[in-house]
């Protein structure tokens, strides 16, 4: 009888090691690394944090649980001075340091770099094309902010044509444009700007990770790795939107107030929606009316449910992703391009 236990439980081990999802976040260059040092330490042991940059400055600086100082034989460290070209040799240079600072089987892989300048808009893609070729399971997802306009024609045109490469590499790619968080917030300090963008994209990859979570509990309904890949796996443009309210409805609409690439949802590829709260909060009836929304209203044909009962908030949460989206914002960007 003891040996035919210890036989289970060895079995079970093996099975919780399979599904729990492991997610290396990859911030290239300035604005990735910034935003990758607000998540430091505040992840679990499934999720490692990696800086990658050819400023040596910058790199210094950051929080990650690890750092890659890329292109230190062509540009010594100081940078790739907004030219994409020296980004993309930088990262080819030292992509083997890159690829070793990933786990050896990583299940997503989510990049995070700001068009528009060299490291992030050069690297970036170079990355997510290796990275597919080099564990061809794992599913890419960059996250990529645009530059406003008053930062001139030639970011724009640099992150123009780096958002069109990194979507050909990635599986899914959300774009979060700067100017949109300046018209949102009318605001006119790009710093403020800068920060709103930031902490969105700080508020969707803590979502992305929750999803993914295989913590248990009373209640719980875990989306699966299956089930996120599905969606996921070569699906262009993508959505991700936290939103918060007293009632399940006020937080779902405020989920999909939370863009910055003006994105249509409608006939979308795939959903999943993910909600947290009290128990006596996350009722039933609404959740499923919500879910309802995007399988009928947006006519989303694949929509994944899964629940979080928690007293972490004082108030009901809503996490969204929605996969192979449309944007005109988008397409009006690229098309300046003139390709
Ligand atoms: N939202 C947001 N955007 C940023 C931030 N920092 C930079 N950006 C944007 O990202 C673009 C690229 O800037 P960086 O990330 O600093 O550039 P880099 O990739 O380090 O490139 P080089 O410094 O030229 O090698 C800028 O043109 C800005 O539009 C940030 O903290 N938040
Ligand atoms: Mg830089």
């Amino acid at each position: 009888m003891a040996v035919r236990r210890r036989g289970v439980d060895r079995g079970l081990e093996d099975v919780e090691r399979v599904t729990e999802a492991r997610i290396n976040i990859v911030g290239v260059g300035g604005c990735g690394n910034n935003i990758v040092s607000a998540f430091y330490k505040k992840f679990p042991k499934n999720v490692k944090t990696i800086a990658v940059n050819t400023d040596s400055a910058v790199l210094r600086k950051v929080e990650a649980d690890e750092k890659v100082l890329i292109g230190r034989y062509t540009h010594k460290g100081r940078g790739a001075q907004g030219v994409p070209d020296l980004g993309r040799e930088a990262m080819e240079e030292d992509i083997e340091a890159v690829l070793r600072a990933l786990d050896e089987r990583v299940d997503i892989v989510i990049g995070i770099a700001g068009m528009g300048g060299g490291t992030g808009s050069g690297g970036l893609p170079v990355l997510m094309r290796e990275v597919g070729m080099r564990q061809r399971d794992a599913i890419k997802i960059s996250v990529v902010t645009l530059p406003m306009r008053e930062e001139g024609e030639e970011r724009r045109r640099n992150a123009q044509f780096s958002l069109r490469e990194t979507m050909e590499v990635s599986d899914v790619t959300i774009v979060n444009a700067n100017d949109l968080a300046m018209e949102k917030a009318r605001s006119v300090d790009l710093n403020y700007a800068f920060s709103l963008v930031n902490r969105k994209i700080e508020r969707g990859v803590y979502a992305l990770v929750k999803m993914q979570s295989t913590e248990t509990g009373p209640g719980y309904v875990n989306v699966d790795l299956s089930n996120f890949s599905r969606i996921s796996y070569q699906s262009g443009l993508g959505f991700i939107g936290v939103g918060r309210g007293q009632y399940i409805f006020q937080a779902f609409d405020d989920a999909l107030q939370d863009d910055y690439a003006k994105s249509d949802l409608t006939e979308a590829k795939g959903a999943i929606i993910y909600f947290e709260g009290k128990s006596v909060d996350l009722r039933v009836d609404q959740m499923r009316e919500a879910t309802d929304i995007l399988s009928r209203r947006y006519r989303i044909p694949t929509v994944f449910m899964g629940v979080r009962p928690t007293f972490e908030y004082p108030d009901v949460r809503v996490n969204l992703l929605v996969t192979q989206v449309r944007s005109q914002y988008v397409d009006d960007f690229l098309a300046e391009l003139g390709l």
